[in-house]
């Protein structure tokens, strides 16, 4: 990506930003000292920079005219690079960011000083619930602040940044496009090694080598391969189970490209043949994801969508004979059917918002049957466009002809 991009993410920042403030962001904290683990960006921090380099921040500066960036990284510790090479220079850190003022971590105690004495609001991107060294380190930071500077008062960015994030422009939707199209190739690698018998872990190990072979070396969540019964837990995440011969799975995955994600889930049958109940659920929910995809444009909320899913799902249960009253829906349909997507699987987003040209959503209803060992949910992402909508995720088969016809050969 261009650093025309990150730039000019962080102009658009500064224009929602109040006169007279700071906003720090950080880096994922991670110890380099010890041995590789999966290195996954802070969003907020590569959106305003691009990089994607551990134990970073950058401090944005407003005051009149002035709108400064000032970028902090490790410093370079030539013993320790036997161990793990190099760090990033600072010129090379200003050449990807396009940030013209870099200095070292060490050092931001006393560039903050210059600026948070003029400045009236911080607005902190304090990390809550994702790794903790990183939440145990900002927490840290946010306490010397509060005491250093007890008149600037502490906000949060994330309003803003759900206002920018939730706009995707070119690349990032080419780096979605990407992921999406990774993700069908190694769906499909799942789908024709699939055999009954297998253990669902297997069906994992059968997804990711397709994706990292791909270069895909990320996975946008953790993926999430059920087999009968365990399809009905919404977020199974184990990938234990043994597949039996007339088990429906469901796969519920999305590969990372440029820390851009693919969320897509597709149901097959293990034995490469729906049963005739099999084929009714899944044909009902496959008519709620067509018809749902069909309504996606600019001026509709992702409440109403989720409005609209519900009044089908509604009649498809009674026809499927699961419920007689209205109200009794939610025992086999008990998510929303969309959510935004990007630099996280379940992107920043205000669902009462209306969708703009630009945004890229799931649609993914489901029905789930424990009774009945039965869980299915097909899964499709949307991008918004002006004339309504393009389906990003179209060329994955979800057909019942075409699925089975793939897993015949
Ligand atoms: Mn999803």
């Amino acid at each position: 990506m261009d650093k025309q991009f990150f730039t000019s993410n962080r102009k658009q920042l500064f224009k929602l930003l109040p006169d007279n403030s700071l906003a720090i962001f950080s880096a994922t904290v991670s110890d380099s000292g010890s041995l590789p683990v999966d290195f996954e960006q802070n969003a907020n921090f590569f959106y305003l920079t691009g990089l994607k380099i551990p134990n970073a921040q950058i401090l944005l500066y407003k005051n009149g005219k002035t709108n400064l960036s000032i970028l902090f990284i490790e410093r370079n510790i030539p013993k320790m690079e036997v161990w793990i090479g190099k760090k990033i220079s600072q010129e090379d850190a200003k050449e990807i960011s396009g940030i013209e003022h870099a200095f070292f971590i060490d050092e931001f105690p006393v560039v903050l000083h210059t600026y948070a004495l003029s400045s009236e609001v911080c607005f902190y991107d304090h990390v809550a619930n994702k790794i903790e060294a990183n939440l145990t380190d900002s927490l840290f930071q946010l306490k010397e602040i509060v005491t250093h500077y007890p008149a600037l008062k502490i906000l949060h960015p994330e309003t803003f940044m759900t206002i920018l994030r939730s706009q995707k422009k070119g690349d990032e939707i080419e780096n979605i496009k990407k992921a999406i199209a990774i993700t069908k190739d190694a769906i499909h690698n799942l789908i024709t090694n699939t055999k009954p018998g297998m253990m669902e872990y297997e069906l994992e190990a059968h997804f990711r080598y397709e994706c990292i072979r791909n270069n895909a070396k990320q996975m946008a969540f953790f993926p999430i391969i059920a087999s009968g019964e365990n399809a009905t837990i919404l977020h199974y995440e184990k990938n234990v189970g043994k597949v039996g011969s007339k088990d429906l799975i469901l796969a519920d995955v999305g590969a990372k490209w440029n820390e851009y994600c693919a969320d897509i889930s597709r149901t097959f049958p293990a034995n490469g043949k729906f049963t005739k109940r099999q084929k009714e659920v899944y044909n009902a929910v496959l008519e709620i994801n067509k018809t749902i995809i069909n309504k996606v444009k600019p001026g509709l909320t992702l409440y109403k969508l989720q409005e609209e899913t519900i009044k089908m799902m509604k009649k498809a249960l009674k026809k499927l004979n699961l419920i007689k009253k209205d109200e009794e829906f939610k025992k086999y349909y008990m998510h929303s059917v969309s959510h935004h997507l990007g630099l996280h699987a379940h992107d920043l987003f205000d669902r009462a918002k209306k969708l703009e040209p630009g945004n890229v959503i799931t649609v993914e209803p489901g029905i789930y049957i424990p009774k009945e060992k039965i869980g299915v949910r097909i899964e499709d992402d949307i991008l918004v466009t002006k004339e309504g909508h393009e389906t990003l995720s179209k060329d994955i088969p979800k057909e019942i002809s075409d699925i089975e016809t793939i897993m015949k050969k």
